[in-house]
């Protein structure tokens, strides 16, 4: 096992990574900003480095500073958590070529799922259901109007170096489409260096649904289930909860299967997660594949008992997987709120001085923050202020208690979007389960 890890993080992730650290006895480094100086990463690792000034590109994704911290420290690995330098390939590569353990799957799988044209491909080869489209790039627009006529309209122009919604277009018909076209791949120049897209049969509400799934160095892969994440905003989730509603044991099984299948075909390693998109038949197709942990990960550790950190350092460390797929039963029900620094109206952010701060608790609560009284959100970096997580046993019964939590939690200072969660767990088709990936543009353009 290691006996140092360095954190490339800040945050809510950073402290997480470190509590999994303490508790295998591994000691820890963090790596901050100035702006982060007084953060609590800083606080509770063993030691600290500052790398940078306050912009990110300065600092949490400045690779030769945070190479030399890990180095003047001894560390032996780095653990990314998401975001920042966690789906980079060239710095899980520079990790390898310095002797430092990458905690996380190999630069060719982060590169390889990080080109969406390929991953789609993977998936393909796979034997795994992915839309009509496309096979892999388009680049002359005469033929991407015959493919998308073949396909049938609606469909979607996306970015192979996109995710996350970036460089996407919706054609509706086709007069849009010469035009979409055009616009979708200049997009994709000017965001990512790279005009390549690829098209798509679109799904007006599908619902985004997705596998958890986590594979050691010696080819043992296994699924811990779903995650429902259809409540979002502008590709940015809002609300995550496991399991989803409309997902029994056998679905449950079969998307598990597929997931393990596109892991194992590229010999994945660590901790991932497949995106389905699912339509109003319920037939899933693949989306993409994210090669980090994730945010929304405790939704999935709260129905199943595992420690998803801690077991990403073990297999990182070389050890078997410590549970096997029989192993895993999905136990109650778990939502997720994720409370930004934001106007709960127009999602404005409000960085500032947290003046006073009192999470809830009792019986089935989960707080995951950085946040205390007297906390400065630095404008830096993103809103995410806390995570609220509860467990219960059934679905109707987390929602009553994510009411409750989210009653008792003080955050003064700044504003968060409490309020737009309390809104959500009242709305008639959240609780009965009719969400989809519309949902939030239905309920804004409702009257309050
Ligand atoms: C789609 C789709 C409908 N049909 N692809 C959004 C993010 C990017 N990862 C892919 N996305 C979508 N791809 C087809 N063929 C709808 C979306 C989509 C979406 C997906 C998941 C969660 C929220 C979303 C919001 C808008 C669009």
């Amino acid at each position: 096992m290691f006996k140092k890890i360095l954190i490339a993080n800040r945050g809510e992730i950073a402290l997480r990574v470190i509590r999994a650290c303490k508790e295998l006895g591994i000691r820890t480094v963090a790596v901050h900003s100035t702006a982060d100086a007084n953060s609590l990463h800083v606080r509770f690792a063993d030691q600290s480095v500052c790398i940078g000034p306050a912009k990110s590109a300065d600092s949490y994704l400045n690779v030769p500073s945070i190479i030399s911290a890990a180095e003047i420290t001894d560390a032996e690995a780095i653990h990314p958590g998401y975001g920042f330098l966690a789906e980079n390939p060239s710095f899980a590569e520079v990790c390898h070529s310095a002797g430092i353990k990458f905690i996380g799957p190999s630069a060719d799988s982060i590169k390889l799922m990080g080109d969406k044209a390929k991953a789609r491909e993977t998936a393909l080869k796979a034997g795994v259901p992915v839309l009509p489209g496309s096979d892999g790039v388009m680049r002359e627009e005469e033929s991407a109007l015959d493919i998308a006529r073949e396909l049938g309209f609606p469909v979607i122009i996306k970015a192979a170096a996109g995710g996350g919604g970036k460089g996407m277009r919706v054609v509706m018909d086709e007069t849009e489409f010469a035009n979409a076209f055009i616009m979708a791949q200049s997009e994709a120049l000017a965001a990512f260096a790279n005009a390549d897209v690829y098209i798509e049969k679109y799904i007006t509400q599908p619902r985004h649904i997705e596998i958890q799934i986590m594979a050691d160095e010696k080819g043992n892969i296994v699924y811990l289930g779903e995650r429902e994440c259809s409540i979002q905003r502008r590709h940015q989730k809002l609300i995550e909860e496991a399991p989803s509603v409309i997902v029994d044991a056998s679905l449950r099984k079969r998307m598990g299967e597929m997931a393990v299948a596109v892991a194992k075909s590229v010999k994945y390693r660590n901790a991932g997660t497949i995106e389905f998109l699912m339509d109003e038949d319920h037939k899933f197709y693949f989306m993409e594949m994210n090669t980090r942990i994730q945010v929304e990960h405790p939704v999935t550790e709260m129905v199943t008992g595992i420690d998803l950190v801690k077991e990403q350092i073990r297999v990182a460390a070389g050890q078997t997987l410590s549970f096997t797929q029989d192993d895993i039963v999905i136990k109650g029900h778990s939502i997720e709120c994720r409370i930004n620094a934001e106007c709960p109206e127009k999602f404005t952010p409000s960085p500032g001085t947290i003046t006073a701060f009192n999470p809830p608790g009792g019986p089935g609560i989960r707080v995951e923050t950085a946040a205390y009284t007297q906390y400065v959100i630095p404008p830096y970096y993103d809103s995410m202020i806390a995570k609220l997580i509860v467990h219960a046993e059934t679905r109707a019964d987390a929602i009553q208690r994510m009411r409750r939590a989210l009653d008792e939690f003080i955050i003064e200072g700044v504003k968060t979007t409490i309020p737009m969660h309390q809104k959500i767990l009242d709305d008639a088709d959240f609780r009965s389960g009719n969400i989809s990936t519309k949902f939030m543009e239905r309920y804004y353009s409702q009257p309050k």
